[in-house]
């Protein structure tokens, strides 16, 4: 289990990618990633030519092995068996994945985050026992085919007014120049695919970017 204020920390600059999101390989993305100052990272491996079954679970395990070495917490997008398998740190779910109950009694007191759009979504996580929200999209985005339309960073502002409290990571079309903006809205970090698997070079991205956050 992580404490609240660990978790707030490596919630500060949250990379997420699967294959489908990389240019070169995913393996060499994450490393170069984490040298860049990366401190978390979600293996969400969807979309056009995602690895299915035995090899999605090699190349898991081979992201996970990089992020053990360099002592960051890997979470899993939506698969609970994988993450049970991989015995990974956390998992990440959406609106229509498995309700948040069921998944807390299978996973135990691992890190579960949950996307939430809206306060009543926010509130509902918080009862059900998240761990931390993901907020978006806050800026638009190419990354995510049924993403819904682009709400700025006043609704985080407006969760935080309406008394949520638990850590938030915004998501969705952050980058260099507006990453700054998710965090004086009051999230603990910013969660990027495409500004850090998108970039030439994801070292020079991450550092890029964890320079403009503090
Ligand atoms: N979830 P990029 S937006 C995976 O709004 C994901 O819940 C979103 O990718 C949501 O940093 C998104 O390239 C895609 O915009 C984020």
């Amino acid at each position: 289990m992580i404490e609240e204020k660990d978790l707030r920390a490596a919630l500060k600059l949250y990379f997420i990618m699967g294959s489908p999101n990389c240019q070169s390989r995913p393996q060499q993305v994450l490393e170069d990633a984490i040298n860049g100052g990366v401190t978390l990272f979600q293996f969400r491996e969807k979309g056009k030519g995602a690895l299915k079954g035995d090899e999605k679970k090699a190349l898991g395990e081979e992201l996970q092995w990089i992020c053990k070495n360099h002592g960051i917490p890997f979470i899993v997008n939506d698969d609970i068996d994988l993450a049970l398998e991989l015995d990974t740190d956390g998992v990440h779910i959406g609106q229509e994945d498995e309700p948040l109950e069921s998944v807390r009694e299978k996973i135990g007191n691992k890190i579960i985050g949950v996307s939430a759009h809206t306060v009543e979504e926010a509130r509902q996580a918080v009862n059900g026992g998240a761990d931390y929200l993901g907020v978006g999209p806050i800026f638009p985005t190419k990354s995510k085919e049924d993403a819904k339309a682009a709400q700025g960073t006043s609704v985080i502002t407006d969760m935080r007014k309406n008394g949520i409290r638990l850590p938030i990571v915004g998501i969705g079309g952050i980058g260099r120049g507006n990453a700054k903006s998710v965090i004086e809205a009051g999230a603990d970090g910013i969660s990027v695919i495409s500004a850090i698997a998108g970039a030439g070079d994801a070292a020079i991205a991450a550092a890029a970017l964890k320079k403009e956050l503090t």
